[in-house]
């Protein structure tokens, strides 16, 4: 390829501070070192862990950052020693990367990758050095994928090839949002047919959790939210029942445990609040329920709970990513969306070019968008 081994000029949508809107501006990408690769990225989606980062929730996230970590693109270059991608493959970049040697990688129970931006938190590349600059400062990274930049660079293990055929801006959703609540349901809880679910949050990941539990045949699934123009979505998906806890005076887990007699089989909190998540353990069956946390609550939150709540039997787990091996299973994933098994495009409310990125954020912070895919 003509740009390879050179630095690329392109656009990225950069946050310059913590509460700024996001700057469209030109940015250089360095050429992919020993063990990265560049990649084009062609569409994105907004997921809300972007919002957080640029609300300031995760203080270790260092600005300026590009961020954004739900795309799909095309290699354009590698560098030396890279085998398993080369320059035109469509591919998802994985916001946990799958290095495939530690011992988490080596555990089948487990997608956590101890070489990940998890265990060492920074915004840098794994060599502690950013690809990217900005009128002469040094731009950071974000999950080591920022896919709100054209051009962006990874480790090879952050990268999954995918099928050649693959509608890029339909399939970058299974970079994050769908497969961290579809896994949600039938990785971590492992729902069972004819069982009790109640989702906290439909928005993106929700729905997709809610995917999850009608994949899995159960036979109640309550979605609870604050909008309620998300319950048509939901019940389109599958929710059987849509609740808002604004409409009772009681705390909603009452209100979920008098609808199911003891409590639901598996309760999902896809928002990202201590209340809910704390909600979402309660309304949980106090024996054998098992609550998933899905939604990320900003850094420094501190749950306090009764401690019986646990004590008497119930489970409580968190997902990253909905407890899929990313390098492994989400080209697996990408072909059982083009053999329609599943179908995501329908959480795609919004497509808007890089140009409108802040348009999008408006449209999720009012509650108005499922998933916004921004288009390069
Ligand atoms: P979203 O904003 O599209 O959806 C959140 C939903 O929660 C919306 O429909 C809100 O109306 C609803 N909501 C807000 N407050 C309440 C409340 N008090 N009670 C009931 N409903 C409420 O976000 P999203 O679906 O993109 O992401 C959801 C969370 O999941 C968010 O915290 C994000 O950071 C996290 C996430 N986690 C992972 C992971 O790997 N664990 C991956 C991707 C996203
Ligand atoms: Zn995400
Ligand atoms: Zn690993």
């Amino acid at each position: 390829m003509a740009t390879s081994g050179k630095v690329i000029r392109c656009r990225a949508a950069v946050a310059w501070a913590v509460g700024k809107p996001l700057s469209v501006e030109e940015v250089e990408v360095s050429p992919p070192k020993a063990g990265e690769v560049r990649v084009k990225i062609v569409a994105t989606g907004i997921c809300r862990t972007d919002d957080h980062v640029l609300e300031g929730c995760f203080p270790n996230v260092v600005f300026p950052v590009i961020p954004g970590h739900e795309g799909a693109g095309i290699v354009e270059s590698v560098g030396e020693g890279v085998t398993s991608v080369k320059p035109g493959d469509k591919v998802i970049p994985l916001c946990l990367p799958q290095c495939g040697g530690c011992s988490f990688c080596l555990n089948p129970e487990s997608n956590y990758c101890v070489k990940s931006h998890v265990s060492e938190p920074q915004n840098l590349l794994p060599d502690k050095t950013s690809r990217f600059t900005c009128k002469g400062k040094q731009i950071h990274h974000f999950l080591w994928v920022s896919t709100f930049a054209e051009y962006t660079v990874m480790p090879e293990y952050a990268v999954a090839k995918i099928d050649a055929a693959a509608p890029l801006d339909k399939v970058c959703l299974l970079g994050c949002g769908f497969p961290t609540g579809y896994g949600a349901a039938i990785n971590t809880a492992k729902v069972k047919p004819g069982s009790t679910c109640a989702i906290f949050g439909v928005g993106g990941v929700g729905l997709s959790v809610v995917m999850g539990c009608k994949a899995t045949g159960a036979s109640r699934i309550i979605a609870v939210d604050i909008n309620k123009d998300k319950f048509a979505k939901a019940k389109e998906l599958g929710a059987t029942d849509c609740i808002s806890p604004h409409d009772f005076k009681k705390p909603i887990q009452e209100v979920l445990t008098e609808m199911t007699g003891h409590g639901v089989d598996y309760s999902f909190e896809a928002i990202g609040h201590v209340d809910t998540l704390t909600a979402a353990l309660a309304s949980c069956n106090m024996n054998t329920g098992v609550c998933v946390m899905v939604g990320v609550p900003a850094s420094g939150s501190v749950i306090s709970i009764d401690p019986m709540l646990l004590l008497s039997g119930r489970t409580w787990k968190g997902t990253l990513l909905g407890g899929w091996k990313m390098r492994d299973c989400i080209p697996t994933l990408v072909s059982s969306y083009l053999e329609k098994k599943f179908n995501s495009d329908v959480l795609i409310s919004h497509t808007l070019p890089i140009a409108k990125v802040n348009e999008g954020f408006e449209l999720l912070r009012a509650g108005k968008s499922i998933r916004c895919v921004l288009l390069f």
